[in-house]
């Protein structure tokens, strides 16, 4: 029977039968669970398996099938190796979902995201939520820079309800991953999708936004209109595994000024004739987007 991975947690695997939309708790065969065991993430949510029946009610994950796509980050490894974690596979869409205040975003994050993203050849759609906390005109300017770049963005409030509607017209048809820091209001997004307490939440302001982590492990969501929703859960970090094609595509503008450089090498530090280092200086590049770019590439 083939089936797809809705949640994982403590080496149980949650598959919902493609076919008859059951829901089976199931675990790896012999030699998946051997693997496993050396490779994390082996099976992950939105992974298609075939599976089995076991006495019991339960069954068996007898093979995995090839992932189209995948949202990778670095988790942190044994002895300070960093690993590449698999967040969620067969994904056609990353929804990025920030908040405009409590917790504010940063732009350097939201970066950081995009990367992941393109690396994992998803397209990202950015969403800031808690729009009812400020005034639109605050992040009006941001909001333009990035749809500038071309990624689509959203204003929504799950409050308000804002943003509802056209957050769900994106979603119709296609498998999509919410990520973002905790507290941002991912699950929330989810309840008022699905016009119930699907999700557990919680309220962020008696604490510190970070470290508190209310959805503990990632979960499909089956949409009554078509396409499906993972909810995963905020990450306190969000470490950035590339090989420089998401960075490539994450900055484009950076790639495009590069090539006004003088050096078809330009490194874009200190050289002469850098076209992007004169950028930042007569202000056409955000100087904080250049610092970022030169970060995450590592040189
Ligand atoms: N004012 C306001 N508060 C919101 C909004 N969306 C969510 N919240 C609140 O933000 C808090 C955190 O929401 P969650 O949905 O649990 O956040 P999350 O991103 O799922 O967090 P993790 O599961 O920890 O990753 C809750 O107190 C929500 O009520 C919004 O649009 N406006
Ligand atoms: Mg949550
Ligand atoms: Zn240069």
């Amino acid at each position: 029977m083939r089936g797809i991975v809705i949640n994982v947690q403590k080496g149980l695997y949650r598959v919902r039968n493609a076919g008859t939309q059951e829901e089976v708790d199931c675990t790896l065969r012999g030699k998946l669970f051997k693997q496993s065991r050396t490779t994390k993430t082996l099976v992950v949510v939105g992974d298609y398996v075939e599976f089995q029946p076991v006495v019991g009610g339960r069954g068996v994950i007898t093979s995995v099938e090839k992932r189209k796509s995948k949202l990778v980050r670095k988790g942190a490894g044994s002895k300070g190796v960093h690993l590449e974690q698999i967040i969620a596979a067969n994904i056609d869409q990353a929804i990025l979902v920030f908040a405009v205040k409590d917790p504010e975003y940063n732009k350097n994050l939201i970066e950081r995201y995009i990367v992941s993203a393109k690396h994992g050849g998803i397209e990202p759609i950015i969403c800031f939520n808690k729009i009812d906390l400020i005034e639109k005109l605050e992040i009006l300017e941001d909001i333009e820079e990035y749809q500038a770049l071309g990624y689509k963005t959203l204003l929504t409030s799950t409050v308000t309800a804002e943003g509802i509607e056209e957050l769900k017209a994106l979603l119709k048809g296609k498998t999509s991953v919410f990520t973002g820091s905790s507290g941002v209001g991912k699950s929330s997004l989810v309840n008022v999708i699905f016009e119930e307490e699907k999700a557990k939440t919680s309220s962020v302001s008696t604490s510190h936004y970070k470290g508190r982590h209310t959805t503990t492990s990632s979960q499909v969501y089956e949409l009554p209109f078509g396409g499906k929703i993972i909810d995963v859960p905020g990450m306190r970090e969000f470490g950035v595994i590339d090989d420089g094609s998401g960075i490539a595509n994450a900055f484009q503008d950076i790639v495009e000024l590069s090539k006004k450089c003088r050096f078809r090498d330009c490194k874009h530090i200190d050289e002469p004739g850098c076209a992007v280092k004169e950028a930042v200086e007569s202000g056409i590049l955000e100087e904080r987007r250049y610092k970022n770019y030169i970060k995450l590439r590592g040189r």
